[in-house]
Parts: structure tokens; C-alpha cells; sequence
């Protein structure tokens, strides 16, 4: 019955809804009605109540599994959402349920993460209540070589979503950062389970900084992080804040028209996707790999994820994983 009342308060966004009509709609008690209410309120709804007019839910954001996948427009991803209001990471609670074989596309959200990972064994930066950090299990037919393009195709699904939440260009380095303004929004951390030839799940771990303002971020990261909101309050946005379960919607909504694309066989549209938000072509670029550094120009990216780089001397060089620096970006001048 909670569900009921939240989904007509929700139809009726920022307008009074009476008691009465909400009791007659669904056939129980004005006392009943109250109850629901009260509950909302505690799991956090904003709903103002009224003797004489009822009941209005407001816009504070709430985000939980309920909230991620009301109106939810996808087929498969976010059928199942895992909400937890502090994890270690939610890579680690996604990898246990693919490993007991939960439904492929089931999410895991935390709001905070007390051990957020990043690639290499290097953290994540989690702040609490104002990021996404999220991880979606995937079981692509897919060979162990192509998961790069996942995690291709997940920046792109962010770099949309941004689009459509707060109307901003953000750019992706290769392989799996996010950046406004040359600062990095979004870190993307992809791991598998498979065999030599066959996957059996992808744990795709997606961060997103929201909704922080500089100081959220520790001192070492303040010249490299960005939060969508600190960005947007810069380039003199109204300085409301974002609400994280729509951008949620989006990103699954977008990942999931890429992935099946993916899984179509079209992995030359995630690269086309990809080239059209990438700020590394063409760019000069630092490597950096188990045999030291080596300096090049980025010329372009494989059918598989790699990326191509013109090295010095000329000769041709294909980069699968690792660290680049783009000149001019993070830090490389
Ligand atoms: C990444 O690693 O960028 C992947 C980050 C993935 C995080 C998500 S959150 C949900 C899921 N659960 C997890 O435990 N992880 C995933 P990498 O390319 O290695 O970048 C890590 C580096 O980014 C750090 O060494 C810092 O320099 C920087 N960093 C850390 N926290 C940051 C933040 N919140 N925003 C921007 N940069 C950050």
C-alpha cells in the first residue's frame, strides 16, 4: 500500500494530494493512509502534510533501490537493485552475487563506500551521500579479450547521462575516465571472472562524483577531481544539487541500449560512440608499462578497445590496458 501512495504522491509531484482521495483510491482508513506516511518520511520522502489539503511530496532526493527503479525504462539492467547504505565497495558485494549466480543485470548501490577500489590496487575516493558508486554484473557472450569494450561503452553511457542531467560535454580518456574540464568525474573499474575463452560475469564499477563540493575530496585530490555539481555551480548553474537515482535511470538506460549493440555484434558503433566524446586522439600521450615510459601521438583505438600510438620513432604501438597521461590533462604539461 506504501508503494501505491508514494506512486499517486509521485504522479501529483509538488501538488497536494487529499487524505481523502488517497483512503477512497485505495480502500482503507484515513488513520491507514497516515501511517504509509509516516514510514515514507522516515526512509527519507520529503512529504509535507497538511489537515486541509492533504499530502505533497517534494523534490529531496531519496535514493534507494524503490527510488532507481521507479519508471526504470530498461529491459535487463537494474531488474534487481541491491541498496546499501554503507559498503566496502560495491564491486566486492556485486562479484559475491554473480559467483551465486544472481540475475545478469542486477545493480549494487551503496551511499557510501568505506573501501572504494580503484584500478591497480589504487582507492577510490568515495564521499558519503554524494556520489554514485555503483556496480552492475553483466554476463556478455564475450571473449576475455573484448570486455575492454564494456568498459568503453560504460563511459559513453555516462557521458550521456551527464548530457541529459545537467546538459554538460564531458570527455573520456582512454580507457576509463570521465572529465569535466580536464578533471576527472567519473572512474570506471571493470573486472571479470572467466575462463581462457569464456566470461562468466563482469562486475563493471562505476564512480561518479555528484554532488561534493571541493572540500568533500581529500587535499591530493582537489587539482584532479570534480564533482558534476562543483562544475556546473562554476559555470553558474543555480546551484541546485542532483539527484543521484535519476542519473542512475539514465546511465543503466543508456549502458544497456550500448550493450545489447555489444552483444548485437555492432562493436564498431561503441567505438564510433567512444571517438565522438574522446579527448586522447590525436593527442600527445605518456606511457607508462612494466618496461618504463614511452612518449607518443594517440591515433586511434582497435575494434577491441585498444589504442593505437604513433611512438616517437615512428613505429606503431597497441596499448590494450595500463596508464596513459594525456598531454595537457591531470597533471601532464
Ligand atoms: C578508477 O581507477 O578510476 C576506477 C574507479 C572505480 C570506482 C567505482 S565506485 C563503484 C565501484 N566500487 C569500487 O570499489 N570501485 C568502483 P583508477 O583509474 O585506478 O583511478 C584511481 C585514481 O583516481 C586514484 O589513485 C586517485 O588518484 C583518483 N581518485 C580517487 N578517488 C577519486 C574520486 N572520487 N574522483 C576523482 N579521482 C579520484
Amino acid at each position: 500500500m506504501k508503494d501505491k501512495i508514494l506512486a499517486m504522491l509521485r504522479e501529483n509531484q509538488n501538488v497536494f494530494v487529499s487524505g481523502e482521495m488517497l483512503s477512497d483510491r485505495l480502500g482503507v482508513s484515513r488513520t491507514a493512509v497516515w501511517k504509509c506516511i509516516r514510514e515514507l518520511r522516515e526512509e527519507g520522502y520529503d512529504i509535507e502534510a497538511s489537515s486541509r489539503k492533504g499530502y505533497k511530496l517534494g523534490s529531496t532526493e531519496v535514493y534507494n533501490a524503490a527510488e532507481i527503479q521507479w519508471a526504470l525504462p530498461t529491459r535487463i539492467l537494474g531488474k534487481q537493485v541491491v541498496y546499501r547504505p554503507v559498503l566496502d565497495s560495491t564491486n566486492v558485494l556485486a562479484k559475491r552475487l554473480a559467483m551465486e549466480d544472481c540475475p545478469e543485470g542486477t545493480v549494487v548501490v551503496a551511499d557510501t563506500q568505506t573501501a572504494g577500489r580503484g584500478r591497480l590496487g589504487r582507492d577510490w575516493s568515495s564521499s558519503p551521500c554524494k556520489g554514485i558508486w555503483m556496480s552492475v554484473v553483466l554476463r556478455p557472450a564475450a571473449k576475455p579479450e573484448e570486455v575492454n569494450l564494456i568498459t568503453l561503452a560504460a563511459a559513453v553511457a555516462v557521458v550521456r547521462a551527464l548530457k541529459d542531467a545537467a546538459g554538460v560535454e564531458a570527455a573520456i580518456k582512454w580507457p576509463n575516465d570521465v572529465l569535466l574540464d580536464g578533471k576527472k568525474v567519473c572512474g570506471i573499474l571493470t573486472e571479470m571472472g572467466s575462463e581462457m575463452e569464456r566470461v562468466h560475469y563482469v562486475i563493471l564499477g562505476i564512480g561518479i562524483n555528484v554532488n561534493q563540493e571541493a572540500a568533500d575530496f581529500p587535499p591530493e585530490l582537489r587539482d584532479k577531481a570534480v564533482s558534476l555539481y562543483s562544475f556546473c555551480a562554476k559555470q553558474g548553474s543555480d546551484g541546485r544539487l542532483f539527484n543521484r537515482s535519476e542519473i542512475v535511470k539514465k546511465i543503466l538506460f543508456y549502458l544497456e541500449d550500448l550493450y545489447s549493440t555489444m552483444n548485437h555484434g555492432k562493436t564498431n558503433d561503441i567505438i564510433h560512440a567512444w571517438k565522438e566524446h574522446t579527448c586522447t586522439l590525436n593527442k600527445v600521450v605518456k606511457i607508462k608499462d612494466k618496461n618504463g615510459c614511452m612518449t607518443g601521438t594517440a591515433e586511434d583505438i582497435t575494434s577491441d578497445g585498444r589504442l593505437v600510438v604513433r611512438l616517437e620513432d615512428g613505429t606503431l604501438r597497441e596499448i590494450l590496458s595500463g596508464e596513459i597521461s594525456v598531454r595537457g590533462l591531470l597533471g601532464y604539461s
